[in-house]
């Protein structure tokens, strides 16, 4: 059940920072502007849809063929998948149940970091019939000249339970045959591209075809080297042991219909999460926490 944006900016919104609008029927978007930034995240599924601090371009990218309708995720922006990443049991929505579910707001303000929202929630019949756990998450969006997203999942019910969890983000870039991923040299990983092979990192990532690689048991920070926008962002991280990176390229690119044609050389995933053998074992009454820090130099 969605809230009214009426009563999301009655309850919610801060003057000339933060408001909701109504980005299709029953799909509030929350807008924000401040000296250091401007975002937008969806409530449904608590998605970071754009992030441009002040004097930059966009470090997120969203398709143009995007959809917006409730019930579907956007593509692009920072998908929260939970509680699981990837392919689920048969029957089972990839990247699990939440990106496509309305979220409560539950708070907003501002802080030295820079305008925060806290959007959670929790399970009910649905998920349980789905999934059958107790739980709530959170997810805190802080947007100023960093972007920190912060999931927060307590186990709320009396028996452990284990999750993979990602923040699947979608970073805008100048040319994706110029830019390479740099933090992942000597770092093990699948390949879905080859039927899930372990592989061994070498030097930076660079795309020159499909890419679709779980990177395995690292901790490191992650810099995109964008050749074509003279840029580099960095993706900084805590409480995540893997990182994924995705171009679809061209021919996986063909199978979205909310991808227009060619969009893959302006974009890559670069995400922050729990994959694969990388599994999370949250304990009854307590909490597991997924941090995603971006930041940028350049212009
Ligand atoms: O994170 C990479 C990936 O798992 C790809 O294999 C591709 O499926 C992508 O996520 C997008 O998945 P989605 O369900 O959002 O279309």
């Amino acid at each position: 059940m969605s809230v009214s944006v009426e009563t999301l900016n009655q309850q919610f919104a801060i003057p000339d920072v933060l408001r909701f609008v109504e980005a299709a029927a029953g799909m509030p978007v929350i807008e924000i502007t401040s000296a250091d930034a401007s975002a937008r995240i969806a409530v449904q599924g608590a998605q970071v849809l754009e992030w441009q601090p002040t004097g930059q371009q966009p470090v997120l990218w969203v398709s143009r063929a995007a959809v917006y309708q409730a019930g579907k995720g956007v593509r692009g922006g920072v998908p929260v998948c939970w509680p699981w990443f990837g392919a689920g049991e048969a029957g089972k929505p990839a990247h699990g149940f939440v990106r496509t579910r309305m979220w409560q707001v539950r708070e907003t303000g501002q802080n030295a970091e820079g305008v925060y929202v806290k959007l959670g929630i929790s399970d009910d019949a649905e998920t349980r019939a789905i999934w059958d756990y107790a739980f709530d998450l959170e997810l805190i969006v802080t947007a100023g000249k960093t972007l920190s997203m912060e999931l927060v999942t307590h186990n709320t019910g009396d028996k452990p339970f284990t999750i993979t969890d990602a923040l699947h983000t979608y970073f805008r870039t100048g040319d994706i045959t110029k830019t390479e991923v740099l933090g992942l040299d000597k770092t093990a990983y699948l390949d879905k591209v080859l039927d899930f092979g372990q592989h061994m990192q070498d030097g930076a990532v660079v795309f020159t075809g499909e890419t679709d690689r779980v990177y395995l048991d690292t901790q490191a920070e992650c810099v995109i080297n964008d050749g074509a926008l003279m840029r580099k962002i960095h993706v900084a991280k805590r409480g995540s042991s893997s990182t994924v990176v995705w171009n679809p390229w061209t021919e996986k690119e063909k199978g979205f219909a909310d991808m227009a044609v060619g969009e893959y050389r302006e974009m890559l995933c670069v995400e922050t999460c729990n994959a694969a053998t990388d599994t999370v074992i949250v304990e009854s009454a307590q909490s597991h926490h997924l941090l995603a820090q971006i930041s940028t130099d350049g212009y």
